[in-house]
């Protein structure tokens, strides 16, 4: 007998959901709550199961079709007559090949097998506690391409479904259940090999997406990254990973400053430096460091706790001809501008003529990054972890601003604050900004 599998009522209003996956092929096995389908529709994912025992006679539906309340998705042949003419088709086909009858015999055994294995498995974990599996014992995982598309890759429902939801590629998988069946526990092994077998970190950069052959639209070269371009991918994706960005922006009215500070720099060049906006804002950031503890905070998930650091280290981003390094200023909280000034001209030469040393370049627990001597009205820097925060700097320009009934032409520097959510509130992040903004238009705030 034939039997449809219809797309079901799913919600009120929902008529229709998409084909994400097909999980069966035509001739299929399967048993009632198999699952034959993942399906979404705009309120939610779910997956289709059969509900019947039988075996798939026809699959209409295809991956990326929207399919209508009531469509019939599959039909099932209950009778047992479909798995008879599977059987002679293959016998026909192939002589070689074993009766079908055997290969469900098989195929029940197999599952049987399987079942009891993975039970065994579930109950000698739970019950003896024993050892984790090390790579080692489960190198029979091994990493195996094949040709054949997912849905023909011998696994249960369920096993392709764990695939799926542990981001597993099934097709790399080699089976070892009986014909190469492949199990729960190859899944499971085969995932674990794959973290383990990671460096550190290397999982947020080296990705599972499959670049296309870009020599099919001109000549290419390949270039091995150097040693900072890694460092940096790698920090920024897990950092860019790991937290969770707000960003914040806003603007000082550095008219003032900016007076002062062509005054001042005289003063400051003498002592062999140059005063820049750079150096003014490190000096107020540390200010504002000590009257936000937060900002100067890192993030304890594993503990759930968080970090509060009594010193002031800010890192400087400097952008040198082998890419972007982060010296840091340590305990800029205690220094003079001017002494920040020579800092920050020295730090900056070393790390651009390659003499900075790693310890100079560790230990930040927030970052400044001015872009403002290139261009740009604003951008959104990534959070260096473990620090919790980075202050983006642009470029200042003249603007007109309305200021007691009138324009008025100011000097506006654009500010962008980037924070973690997981520590800093939005309104926490709005008042660290408009202080430094507020402290750069009239540094006696810092007083208060
Ligand atoms: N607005 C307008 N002008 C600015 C400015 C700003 N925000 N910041 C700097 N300037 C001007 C300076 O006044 C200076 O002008 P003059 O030559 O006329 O005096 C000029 O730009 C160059 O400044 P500088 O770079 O010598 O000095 P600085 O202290 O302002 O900056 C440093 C030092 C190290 C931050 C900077 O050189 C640098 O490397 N910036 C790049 C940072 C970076 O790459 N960030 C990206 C990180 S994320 O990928």
């Amino acid at each position: 007998m034939i039997k449809e599998i219809k797309l079901p009522e799913i919600a009120d209003n929902v008529t229709s959901a998409v084909v994400l996956d097909i999980l069966v092929s035509e001739g299929d096995k399967v048993s009632a709550d198999d699952i034959l389908a993942e399906m979404e529709s705009d309120k939610a994912s779910f997956e289709l199961p059969s509900d019947f025992d039988g075996v798939v006679k026809e699959v209409k539906v295809s991956v990326g079709n929207e399919v209508k309340v009531g469509q019939v998705m599959f039909t099932i042949d209950t009778s047992g007559e479909g798995e008879g003419e599977k059987k002679e088709e293959k016998k026909d086909k192939a002589e070689a090949v074993d009766s079908e009858k055997e290969e469900k015999t098989d195929e029940k055994k197999e599952k049987k097998a399987e079942d009891e294995k993975d039970e065994s498995d579930e109950d000698s974990r739970d019950e003896e506690k024993s050892e984790p599996e090390t790579p080692d014992q489960k190198s029979d995982a091994d990493e195996i391409t094949s040709d054949k598309p997912a849905a023909h890759i011998p696994a249960s429902p369920a096993v392709r479904r764990l695939a799926r939801e542990i981001g597993v590629d099934i097709t790399k998988v080699k089976g070892t259940g009986p014909s190469d069946r492949v199990t729960e526990t190859d899944v499971k092994a085969f995932a674990k090999k794959q973290l383990q077998s990671r460096p550190a970190g290397a999982g947020m950069v080296a990705d599972d997406y499959k670049l296309p052959d870009f020599s099919k639209q001109g000549n290419i070269r390949r270039e091995k990254m150097d040693t900072i371009r890694k460092i940096t991918a790698r920090a920024m994706a897990g950092s860019w990973q790991s937290i969770p960005h707000v960003f914040q922006f806003d603007k000082a009215d550095v008219t003032e400053l900016e007076k002062f500070r062509k005054d001042y720099s005289k003063y400051v060049e003498k002592q062999g430096a140059k005063l820049t906006v750079t150096a003014i804002l490190l000096k107020l950031t540390a200010e504002a460091l000590r009257k936000f503890p937060k900002f100067n905070a890192s993030v304890d998930m594993k503990n759930e706790e968080i970090i509060y650091k009594d010193y002031v280290n800010i890192g400087v981003a400097v952008d040198t001809d082998r890419g972007l390094l982060v010296p840091v200023i340590r305990d800029a909280d205690k220094k003079s501008i001017t002494e920040l000034s020579i800092e920050l001209n020295e730090m900056a030469e070393k790390a651009r003529t390659k003499k900075i040393k790693p310890d100079e370049l560790q230990g930040a627990n927030f970052t400044i990054s001015n872009l403002g001597g290139i261009g740009g009205t604003s951008f959104t820097p990534i959070v260096n972890r473990p620090a919790v925060a980075i202050l983006g700097v642009s470029r200042s320009q003249m603007e007109p601003v309305f200021i007691d009934g009138e324009f008025k032409p100011r000097m506006m520097l654009p500010l962008s604050l980037s924070y973690d959510h997981r520590l800093i509130d939005g309104a926490d992040g709005a008042r660290f900004l408009r202080w430094l903004c507020e402290a750069m238009q009239n540094p006696l705030v810092t007083m208060f």
